[in-house]
């Protein structure tokens, strides 16, 4: 049975635990924890990704960073190479194959062969748990920016130990957002626990001043997910996270489409990711800002897809953010070629560039989205605290279970699924149900009152078919679903 508590594991806990973890599959024997400090101490600052965030937050600076990953090394290397000096990308990924994600290593190893036998990569992104230490190092050797690990993995302990040792200054996830969103049968315990676990890697790595970053995954499931939701959960991890002595911590916002309400979203993200930190002690960890472009349904045509992209993108300049993740216009049609990515980047750069000098005026709409935001997350996290009887780790789980964390069009058995997001006739998101999340009357009010501006204006009540519309809604070059 595992004791989930929000405290700073002991080394010895962590110890006890991880032979385990590093013999699970064969390459954990190439973990050196000694020689990966001695490599991370031996990379410029240009390669670091704290060093470039801190950086690039003190200059206001907007970075930008595709999602790349294929089968064979030699191509990913190259991929990213490609997409650094043709894309101009700031910060590099690798993305991580489905059967790694869910550790389904010897999978992984027949993908690896399949791939070399068809000459293309049959995999979904780069399996680098198989590779292993010393290959994994031929990436960062090969490429100047700093490169991140993305996945959506319930339990990455192992890739955690592997990517780290090889020189990755940036890992993705949470115990929350790589599970609800990826997994169906992962306790939420468990993922919790997991972690933990990476967390308090990355908090030996800073005892040794090599400060890793970590991001969490703030889009989720990616559908009409209202602020306040990724932010409750992104702050929270961001707790866990520092808990366990992580000094770099980005928090994601994924893109609604109002731009009102994402800039209040961005905004207030930042504020409130920072207030947390501060006010639970961890004032010297650096907290960033993620953006990403459209998590939603594409439409099919590139070009129409880059309309798309290029929204996202001046949103992000006009709100301000530190990092943006750019989508590419093959997003409705597959994994997309280093070209599509280059595209999406050079589209993306040309935006922020020609906005850099713009900021959304802080209208009366605006101040009303920040202040509510600000309201829904404050009321979402006290009662998690209240549950958990000031333990986090605990009052996550007992919220999950009581509904008072919940994310809609999750597969996980760990969410309720009882809220119900819907578009108002500006296209923010609200809430059409609030199932058991424990907002005050004036949050509600506020809701519906959106909500019945819209079913007025369209002459219809609003419920799911209004949904479904929404849903579909960007594939077919609108923001709000229009009744047929
Ligand atoms: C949750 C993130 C989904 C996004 C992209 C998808 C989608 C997934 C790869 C990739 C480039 C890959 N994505 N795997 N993009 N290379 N191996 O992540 O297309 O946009």
């Amino acid at each position: 049975m595992l004791r989930l508590e929000n405290r700073r594991w002991e080394k010895s806990y962590f110890e006890e635990g991880r032979d385990y973890v590093l013999n699970s599959w064969s390459t954990g024997q190439e973990v050196d924890l000694e020689d990966a400090f001695h490599f991370h101490k031996s990379l410029p600052e240009s390669k670091r990704a704290y060093c470039k965030l801190r950086a690039g937050q003190e200059e206001k600076r907007i970075y930008l960073q595709p999602r790349a990953g294929v089968a064979l090394l030699s191509e990913h290397i190259e991929l990213l190479s490609e997409l650094e000096s043709k894309g101009e990308a700031d910060f590099l990924p690798t993305t991580i194959d489905s059967y790694t994600r869910q550790n389904r290593y010897a999978e992984a190893a027949r993908g690896i062969e399949e791939s070399k036998a068809a000459g293309r990569s049959l995999l979904n992104g780069l399996p680098a748990v198989n590779y292993g230490v010393a290959n994994c190092r031929k990436i960062i050797d090969a490429v100047g920016s700093p490169v991140q690990v993305r996945h959506g993995t319930p339990d990455a302990r192992l890739l955690a130990e592997i990517t780290l040792a090889a020189g990755f200054t940036d890992f993705e996830g949470g115990g929350i957002s790589y599970n609800i969103p990826y997994a169906k049968d992962v306790p939420l315990e468990r993922s919790l626990f997991d972690w933990q676990y990476v967390d308090r890697l990355c908090g030996l790595y800073a005892e040794e001043g090599i400060i890793i970053n970590r991001e969490m995954f703030g889009p989720l499931t990616g559908t009409l997910v209202p602020p306040c939701i990724s932010h409750a959960i992104g702050i929270i991890e961001a707790l866990l996270a520092a808990a366990q002595g992580v000094k770099s911590i980005a928090v994601g916002y994924g893109q609604g489409g109002n731009l009102y309400q994402d800039t209040a979203a961005l905004r207030t993200l930042g504020r409130l990711g920072r207030d947390y930190l501060d006010r639970y002690g961890f004032q010297d960890v650096l907290l960033t800002t993620v953006f990403h472009q459209w998590m939603g349904g594409f439409p099919q045509e590139e070009s129409r897809a880059l309309g798309v992209i290029a929204w996202g993108a001046a949103t992000a300049a006009l709100a301000g953010v530190n990092k943006v993740i750019v989508k590419t216009p093959h997003e409705a049609l597959g994994i997309p070629t280093a070209e599509a990515n280059i595209a999406g980047l050079l589209c993306t750069r040309q935006l922020i560039r020609m906005l850099g000098e713009q900021e959304l005026a802080k209208t009366p709409y605006l101040k009303e989205e920040e202040y509510m935001i600000e309201r829904e997350v404050e009321e979402i996290i006290s009662k998690v605290f209240e549950l958990g009887e000031g333990d986090l780790a605990v009052g996550t789980v007992r919220s999950f279970e009581a509904g008072v964390l919940d994310i809609s069009f999750a597969p996980s058995r760990c969410t309720r699924g009882s809220i119900m997001p819907v578009r108002d006739k500006d296209g923010a998101i609200r809430f059409l149900n609030t199932g058991n999340i424990p907002f005050s009357k004036e949050i509600k009010d506020f809701h519906q009152k959106k909500i019945k501006e819209r079913a007025d204006l369209e002459k219809r009540e609003p419920g799911f078919r209004m949904v479904i519309d929404d849903i579909y809604a960007i594939s077919k070059g609108r923001l709000v679903g229009k009744p047929r």
